[in-house]
């Protein structure tokens, strides 16, 4: 059989496992997770490479009415991915149920006209198969392009292994665009930053974990091998930043231990991590910091 190749989009709104799949499909955490809305805040591609084809799938930000510049930003970057794809797994949450945010949803895929697979995610809390094939039935309602739909636990990994077969059979006869080992299209340093953000994102709640933006302002690979990492911590309040900085410095020395524990595993070294924490005035409402804090150079080009 020939080799299948293309470009598969998730598109959903916020906090439905839409990084949690990509992470799944790719076999490794490349897109971080967390139980807030907006963590993913740019287009991640997860490559997948098996005999029968290769996908590079695109995590994106969640569709949103956003409330300030960065959250604009977010949706314009969903919404861009949209075009260009060969397929969209659109996902919806049994948890959550069908909100207004999945009608929002639906105007973009449905304007976009390409295939859709729709994936009911979260079906682990379902009570039974039946519920969730009837919520099934009721999500297909919104969209114009679905060809088949999926029930699945992205968590558990429940139907991964079957909606991966299916959308490598779907896909176009195509050739390797990436080498087999390589897993994402994103740069070591950007995977840093988010290293970092994953930990604030971890260890703090309400408003913080929403204006948190990471820079990195160095990485460099020393010539015994150590990658230095020198990165600031960016908030949008002064009051924030003891929070992030902890009792005696208990919080920002957690998320250092965190994040390069993390670190020295996907990067296979040692690594010296220094943080530093910085406030920037609304910087999610502003274009040339939103670009630096939020990483979104690649997103934009
Ligand atoms: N119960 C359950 N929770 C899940 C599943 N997949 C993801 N989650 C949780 O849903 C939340 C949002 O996941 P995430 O992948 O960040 O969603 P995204 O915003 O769509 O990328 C996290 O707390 C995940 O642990 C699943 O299959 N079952
Ligand atoms: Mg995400």
């Amino acid at each position: 059989m020939a080799f299948k190749s293309g470009v598969v989009s998730l598109v959903g709104k916020p906090n439905v496992g839409k990084s949690t799949l990509v992470n799944r499909f790719v076999g490794e955490k490349i897109a971080i997770v967390s139980d807030k809305v907006q963590t993913t805040r740019n287009r991640i591609g997860g490559i997948v490479t098996t005999e029968k084809g290769q996908v590079i799938f695109y995590d994106t930000p969640g569709i949103h009415k956003p409330l300030h510049k960065l959250g604009w930003y977010l949706v314009k970057i969903a919404v861009g991915a949209l075009n260009g794809s060969d397929l969209l797994l659109v996902m919806v949450d049994y948890e959550d149920g069908i909100k207004a945010s999945d009608h929002l949803v639906a105007r973009h895929v449905n304007a976009s006209k390409i295939p859709v697979f729709l994936v009911v995610n979260k079906i682990d809390i379902a009570p039974n198969s039946t519920r969730a094939t009837e919520f099934a039935v009721k999500a297909r309602e919104l969209f114009e392009n679905v060809e088949k739909h999926f029930l699945i636990s992205a968590e558990r990994g429940d139907g991964v292994t079957e909606l991966l077969d299916e959308i490598i059979e779907r896909l176009p006869e195509g050739p390797k665009l990436y080498p087999e080992d390589v897993i994402t299209d994103r740069s070591s340093r950007f995977m840093a930053a988010e290293i970092i953000r994953e930990k604030v994102l971890l260890l703090t709640k309400e408003e913080i974990p929403h204006s948190t933006g990471v820079y990195i302002h160095d990485f460099i690979e020393k010539e015994n091998g150590v990658l230095f990492i020198r990165a600031d911590i960016v908030v949008e309040r002064q009051s924030q930043k003891p929070i992030i900085i902890g009792k005696h410095g208990s919080m920002i020395k957690e998320i250092g231990m965190l994040a390069r524990q993390d670190m020295e595993y996907i990067f296979d070294t040692k690594v010296y991590l220094e943080l530093f924490v910085k406030v920037r005035k609304k910087w999610r409402e502003k274009d040339n910091f939103i670009q630096d804090f939020a990483n979104l150079k690649e997103d934009l080009e």
